[in-house]
């Protein structure tokens, strides 16, 4: 008997033509060639990062997920290790960042409009939420205000990542910082082609937020100890899926003195 034909996807054409959109408007700016290029010790291999053409991105740096009383703690999560084990590097990269002529330092949060109209229904209330007392949008800790909303106390950077005059927030409302935002808009208006990752937590919103980010062509660097999870074993995870398989994702630097030194060197 004949073999059955496999039934022909539902929109053929949509996904052609999504194939087809892919060409340079959705793709990271190209590296620049001229002015600083730093060497930096990343691994699989050495990563050279052209300064004109990098910008830092700082991944939710927020209290929702450095303080006891935000959305971490209100999901079970012990938030109390996370500040020393990643702002201290943190801070080193944004010093050396505001002192380098970068493409530009971007800070994310995860944060949702008042009326949570930007929350779809699965993330406010679906079978994975905590406890309705402890969802989005509620009150855990009084001088925290809102969960995750933004403008509530709680949603706002911690002070050692505060955003500066002249840097870039982006609220988003999903893990990913491309999704539902203006990023990579603002990524290819200032012809940024690399990016220098840090942020909370490693193994969710920086990893999403790294794997969006290279699949759309920019070339991402996570340094180690400027980021941190409530799970140890998942940054572990995390750091090693990145470098896999020649960098599958990106590049890891251990320790953000180093990369500060090696941006520093090359002007
Ligand atoms: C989480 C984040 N973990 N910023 N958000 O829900 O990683």
């Amino acid at each position: 008997m004949a073999p059955k034909k496999r039934p022909a996807a539902a929109d053929n054409g949509a996904v052609k033509r999504a194939r087809g959109q892919q060409a340079d408007e959705h793709f990271a700016a190209k590296a620049a060639m001229e002015g600083p290029i730093a060497k930096v010790n990343t691994l699989p291999k050495p990563v050279s990062l052209p300064l004109k053409s990098t910008a830092l991105v700082c991944i939710d740096f927020q209290k929702d997920f450095l303080d006891v009383g935000g959305f971490g703690h209100a999901l079970g999560n012990d938030v109390t290790k996370l500040a020393d084990e990643c702002l201290p590097g943190a801070a080193k990269l944004l010093e050396a960042a505001r002192n380098l002529p970068l493409a530009a330092i971007i800070h994310t949060k995860e944060a949702h409009l008042e009326d949570l109209s930007d929350c779809c229904e699965m993330k406010l209330s679906g079978p994975r939420c905590p406890p309705e007392d402890k969802r989005i949008g509620k009150v855990l800790a009084e001088g925290m205000g809102r969960l995750l909303v933004d403008g509530s106390p709680g949603n706002d950077f911690v002070d050692v990542a505060k955003p500066r005059d002249g840097e870039i927030v982006v609220p988003k409302p999903g893990k990913g910082a491309f999704f539902l935002t203006g990023l990579n808009e603002i990524l290819r208006a200032k012809g940024v082609s690399h990016l220098i990752v840090c942020g909370v937590t490693t193994e969710v919103c920086v990893q999403t937020t790294m794997r969006e980010a290279n699949d759309r062509g920019y070339e991402c660097v996570l340094v180690e100890d400027a980021t941190a999870s409530y799970i140890p074993k998942f940054k572990a995870a995390t750091i090693e899926m990145v470098r896999s398989q020649g960098g599958i994702v990106g590049y890891t630097v251990e320790k953000a003195e180093d990369l500060a030194r090696a941006l520093q060197a090359a002007v």
